[in-house]
């Protein structure tokens, strides 16, 4: 029997249920580059070239097994440009007798492999997704009926069937969460380690080139290209967080330095979301180093949680309430995404620092892109679809399953409590604490009101003012609105003007829409 085994750019994995049962004597693998998954949204153009790249060394590295692999290149004459075009060409090409995929990672894409199954002749086996550690069904069987999907419930499961970090049916420690002592402020003297990094070898190259050519109005720097392209590099670059990273990654998790925009963190999610490295190898690993002292409790327990529980939790999320999900808007914000986000042109030297560090790394830790980056589009009220475009567009890690639930449910609050019992909204001063940005930025953080004032100040009180409808009642926001109440009309009028005054003034540059920066 004749298999054609279709893998997508980001299940690049030996093991992944679509080639486990490989015949390289009779089974063909179909890797695609194609047009349309480059452009349904206007991809980081680091973003296209490290996938490329890695589609094109996994693509090697199966051959070099003796498995036959039908490589479509972005720039092959005949390229359909699609998914469901290059599976019917290949399908013309190799006459199989049955076609394997695996589960995808976006709705889209699960709704085209539907097509393909009832439309495709030979029949089309859809193969239960093996990138993760919850499956969709283990993850539709805990959600139920509760009306309340809050991820420590789901992580503390997770601990319990995995048997990491605990002892018997206690947490090792004693403790499940030690994010209190995760919350330091990264002191001046401390230097973090240098980011591993990968100087593009000749295939690296080549799809840098045919990013920048291809795709040159796409947002974003190719200059800086640094990712590990293959498993084995991305193992060394884990290897080395495992080592010097680890041990202090919980202590800063949630620190911002000014030139430094990556710390302590793993900088993995590119791979882990393209198949390159798997959840459990990298949790194995970190428990491993703290049983061995390598690396302490808080650290390995605020790692495994990133992972285990925050991962697992957003993509089981995901799966649960796609395809609606998407669709709602609680706090029924509709202000257009200001043009900075795609020039970085802002005072507001937070922003501008995030944004910077976006675009030229494809990347952003996950404190910059919550509090400051999702947390300024929070208290704007820009409307969901537009951010969440954005997230999905300037992210190497990108894709619906972790991107959406992110932004609409624990950034925007779009979802209206699913995933969060309240918008993480925040002033200046959470900024101030965690970062050393304010001191260089043309707004003053202490002051509250006025032209000079740090906008963060007067959005957060007006985003209240504005949401007080729907959030007055919200237990967790008690305080602030208690504060907001003692407040007398006219510092409130006065909150008002600021809002207005600054909200009024940023540009959403219409004719740029998404993400065209030529
Ligand atoms: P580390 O800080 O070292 O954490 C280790 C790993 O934990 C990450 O690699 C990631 O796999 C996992 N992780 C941590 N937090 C989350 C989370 N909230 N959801 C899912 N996984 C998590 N992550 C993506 O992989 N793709 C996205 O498109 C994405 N969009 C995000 C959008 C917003 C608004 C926010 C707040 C977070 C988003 N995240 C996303 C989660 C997180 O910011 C990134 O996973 C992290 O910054 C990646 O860098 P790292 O590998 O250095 O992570
Ligand atoms: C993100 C992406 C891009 C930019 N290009 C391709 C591609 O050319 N071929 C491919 O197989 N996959 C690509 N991907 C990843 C897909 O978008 C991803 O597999 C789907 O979104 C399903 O998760
Ligand atoms: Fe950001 Fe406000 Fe600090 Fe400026 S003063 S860096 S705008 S938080």
């Amino acid at each position: 029997m004749k298999t054609l085994r279709f893998v997508l750019g980001d299940q690049l994995h030996r093991r992944i249920a679509s080639l486990v049962d490989i015949d390289p004597d009779h089974d063909v693998v179909l890797m695609a580059e194609v047009r349309d998954e480059a452009t349904y949204v206007r991809h980081h153009k680091q973003k296209i070239a490290f996938l490329f790249s890695a589609m094109r060394h996994f693509a090697a590295e199966l051959m070099e097994e003796g498995i036959a692999v039908d490589y479509v290149r972005l720039d092959d004459r005949a390229n359909s440009g699609s998914f469901t075009g290059e599976l019917k060409r290949a399908i013309e090409r190799h006459e199989p007798d049955r076609i394997v995929v695996t589960e995808p990672g976006e709705w889209r894409v699960w709704q085209m492999m539907q097509d393909w199954r009832e439309d495709l002749s030979p029949p089309v086996e859809i193969r239960e997704d093996n990138r993760f550690l919850c499956s969709r069904a283990e993850f539709e069987a805990w959600a139920g009926d509760r009306k309340s999907l809050l991820m420590e419930a789901f992580y503390r499961q997770m601990r319990r069937r995995t048997g990491w970090l605990m002892d018997g049916k206690e947490p090792t420690g004693g403790q499940w969460n030690y994010d209190p002592e995760n919350r330091k402020r990264l002191p001046k003297t401390i230097a973090p380690p240098e980011r591993m990094t990968f100087p593009p070898d000749a295939i690296t190259r080549d799809c840098i080139a045919l990013a920048a050519q291809e795709f040159s109005g796409h947002f974003g720097s190719l200059d800086a290209f640094a990712w590990p392209v293959t498993r084995k590099e991305a193992l060394k670059a884990f290897r080395r967080f495992i080592r010097d990273g680890l041990p202090t990654f919980g202590d800063y998790q949630d620190a911002m330095r000014q030139g430094s925009p990556f710390l302590y963190h793993a900088l993995i999610s590119p791979m882990l979301n393209a198949g390159l490295l798997t959840p459990e190898e990298v949790c194995e690993a970190a428990v491993r180093a703290f049983r061995e002292g390598d690396a302490p409790l808080n650290c390995v327990e605020g790692f495994i949680r990133q992972i285990l529980g925050w991962r697992e939790y957003v993509r089981g999320l995901y799966w649960a309430r796609m395809p609606g999900y998407a669709d709602t808007n609680a706090l029924d914000a509709s202000r257009d995404l200001p043009w900075f986000y795609w020039s970085a042109e802002t005072q507001m030297n937070c922003l501008h620092q995030c944004i910077s560090e976006t675009r030229d790394h494809a990347y952003a830790h996950h404190i910059q892109r919550l509090m400051v980056l999702g947390n300024f589009a929070l208290l704007a009220g820009v409307e969901p679809r537009q951010v969440e475009e954005w997230y999905l567009i300037v992210y190497a890690d990108a894709y619906d399953w972790v991107e959406l639930p992110n932004v609409h449910g624990m950034v925007l609050w779009a979802d209206g409590g699913v995933m969060g019992s309240k918008p993480y909204a925040a002033s200046g001063a959470y900024i101030d604490r965690m970062s050393d940005y304010c001191g260089r930025c043309a707004y003053d953080v202490r002051r509250k009101a006025g032209e000079k004032a740090c906008p963060f100040n007067y959005l957060y009180w007006d985003f209240l003012l504005r949401n007080a409808g729907r959030l007055e009642r919200n237990p967790r926001l008690a305080m602030p609105y208690r504060t907001l109440g003692r407040m007398g009309d006219r510092r409130r009028a006065e909150i008002r003007g600021d809002a207005h005054r600054f909200l009024r003034s940023l540009d959403p540059n219409p004719s740029k829409a998404s993400g065209d920066v030529e």
